[in-house]
């Protein structure tokens, strides 16, 4: 989920390191197979767990960290791992501790948002998977979320626009519905660097944020939260890059994303009904 932050100042190396280059788009697009890598290797272990009922959100959490730990050039999580399943998973900025941890059954969504460090980048991504049957309800609220997180990672947009303009993006199929997501949409990720970096993001908040560049690097998480119930939460870094759509108004030139993370998502969450071809 999005930091919130204070309106400061952005300094003109801030504004630079924001824009990748070269070498460090590379970079992050070989951790971005390490660290998908590492996640199969855990869903395919919680896969075989889980029914034992021995795996809880922290062991799961400590999993995660153990598979990545054995990807070249690991350093370390970039931030401390959200892994909640149920109830839990409805709490944004869930990090479990020893007297809430939950025990991972075959009845209940689980989310984890996760990421590392290494050197040649930095990850961060959410999944929402179940391990038995989800409901019809968890599979309509998860299929608005990946809408929304299509949306925004298919949009094409002129350059010069600022990240907030594709919030609503995001939104658009939650909102449909009467549902919404109380964080923003997307937050600048550094090369291994912070995995919050200014100046860029993409959220209802209109303060502070530069507009979006090629070679910038942000990521694209809506969610949807039943509080005591579910959480969700699909999450993909994505690269700024170029577009060329059918006209170019006044030579503005166009932009798109191109997503980072290779973790697949899970196909049993998704109402297939409510997607469009495109989608
Ligand atoms: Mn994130």
């Amino acid at each position: 989920p999005y930091p919130h932050r204070t309106p400061i100042p952005y300094t003109p190396l801030c504004l630079a390191k924001a824009v990748k280059n070269p070498t460090e788009v590379e970079g992050m697009k070989r951790a971005h197979i390490k660290d998908a890598v590492a996640l199969c290797e855990l869903f395919a272990w919680l896969e075989k767990e889980i029914p034992k009922g021995t795996v809880t959100e922290i062991s799961a959490a400590d999993k995660a960290e153990e598979l990545r730990s054995q990807q070249k050039d690991f350093v370390g999580l970039s931030f401390p791992t959200i892994s909640g399943v149920g109830p839990n998973a409805a709490i944004i900025h869930y990090g479990p501790l020893p007297e809430t941890n939950r025990t991972l059954t075959v009845n209940e969504v689980y989310l984890i948002d996760s990421g590392a460090q290494y050197i040649d980048g930095t990850t961060d991504v959410t999944r929402t998977v179940h391990f038995g049957t989800p409901s019809a309800y968890e599979k309509e609220c998860f299929t608005y979320v990946l809408k929304g997180h299509i949306a925004v990672s298919a949009a094409i947009f002129p350059n010069g626009t600022k990240g907030h303009l594709l919030d609503s993006f995001a939104r658009a199929a939650l909102w449909e519905s009467g549902l919404d997501y109380l964080h923003g949409t997307g937050h600048g990720v550094g090369c291994f660097l912070n995995v919050h970096e200014g100046p860029c993001g993409i959220s209802y908040k209109t303060f502070a944020d530069e507009p979006l560049e090629a070679g910038m690097i942000v990521s694209d998480e809506p969610g949807y939260y039943e509080e005591g119930a579910f959480g969700i939460r699909v999450e993909n870094v994505v690269l700024v890059v170029p577009a060329k759509p059918k006209y170019n108004y006044r030579n503005r030139g166009s932009l798109t994303f191109e997503p980072l993370t290779l973790v697949p998502i899970q196909v049993k969450m998704m109402n297939t009904e409510l997607l469009t071809q495109k989608e």
